[in-house]
């Protein structure tokens, strides 16, 4: 008896061990990840007198719009886009930061929230800030994502994960806790526009409507490799967001379509496509959003998935996935790039 619950004992001992070990390997193991994380990515020289510097054209044709992975991507149904020009990254740091230098902008993120909007908010949520991912050690009860994603006050674009945070040294990454409202704004001061969902969906389908969809998790794009929310192996290099261009463009030429940051469109969320503009020419003209402050709230459409996006989780890491976005809550996984309706080449 004495035997037996001495080798039970040494067997619990063994395994506590070997548990603690992993945590403190996996711990260590983040931690050199983010020591070693690149800061900055060179992206290939552009093709000489290129008309739209940091652009590449985006030939037109009929999109299958969608995909059938979760409801809100249904149906699939052909949509035509006609050619445009979109930004090869997301737009960074240093680029947000000149068109807040040129202008003197503040973000959403840098605003009290409007009580008369959110009058069930509690006083601390209507502080400035943007909601934050922060990893927990461990999820509760039924997985509520509150679990893990927070309310921070003095979260914004300059201080992505919080008021203590910087983007010191990181001006190579995309902007984040950006608003439909802020990149409207940074497309208005460029003489550009947020792309539709089908223009966005298009150009990360590589303007190629015989390419089947892609369902599995992508190896080149800034995803999430592990258990969701609490283990990130990181093996794609980078815990949390990256610079922009560290993974092999799609065959346009276009960096971080999948992954990275969630990417901004400018059509208004519909719970699925059948709502959406008729089928048939997508113009990119008027903005779903009103010019000059009349906005009205709701919510937008954005696309890509994100550096949380895991199997376990999310598969939104697809060109045909989307989601909804609220018009005035900035977010730290969220950017956006900018479209430009131009003639091509
Ligand atoms: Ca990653």
């Amino acid at each position: 008896m004495t035997a037996t619950w001495r080798r039970g004992a040494l067997f619990l001992l063994a395994a506590v061990l070997v548990a603690g070990a992993a945590l403190w390997w996996a711990a260590r193991h983040t931690e050199q990840l983010h020591q070693q994380e690149r800061l900055v990515c060179a992206l290939p020289p552009q093709a000489a007198g290129s008309p739209h510097p940091g652009m590449v054209w985006v030939p037109g044709g009929t999109l299958s719009l969608g995909d059938s992975v979760y409801a809100e991507e249904m149906p699939v149904r052909p949509v035509k886009v006609n050619g445009f020009w979109l930004d090869r990254t997301e737009v960074t740091n240093d680029q947000f930061a000149a068109f807040v230098q040129a202008t003197g902008y503040r973000t959403v993120a840098e605003r009290a929230v409007d009580a008369s909007l959110h009058p069930e908010l509690p006083a601390d949520m209507r502080l400035p800030g943007a909601v934050v991912f922060i990893s927990p050690t461990s999820v509760s009860g039924q997985g509520s994502p509150t679990q893990w994603w927070r309310y921070v006050p003095g979260a914004d674009w300059r201080h992505p994960g919080g008021p203590q945070t910087s983007i010191e040294g990181r001006g190579a990454f995309a902007v984040v806790n950006v608003t439909i409202e802020d990149a409207q704004a940074y497309a208005r001061w460029k003489g550009a526009v947020i792309p539709s969902e089908a223009q966005w969906e298009w150009a990360a389908r590589g303007a190629n409507s015989q390419a089947a969809p892609v369902h599995e998790q992508p190896r080149q794009a800034n995803t999430w490799q592990g258990l969701f929310p609490v283990a990130n192996s990181a093996e794609d290099g980078f815990v949390g967001l990256a610079p922009v261009g560290c993974f092999q463009p799609n065959a346009l030429g276009l960096f971080d379509m999948i992954g990275n940051a969630w990417e901004l469109t400018r059509d208004v969320y519909t719970a699925n496509h059948t709502a959406l503009v008729p089928e048939g020419d997508v113009d990119p003209g008027p903005s779903s959003v009103r010019p000059s402050g009349a906005m009205v709230l709701g919510q937008h459409v954005i696309k890509g998935g994100s550096f949380l996006c895991a199997p376990n989780y999310c598969m939104r890491y697809r060109a045909g996935a989307r989601q909804a976005q609220d018009d005035d809550l900035a977010v730290s996984h969220l950017g956006f790039r900018t479209a430009l309706v131009a003639p091509g080449p």
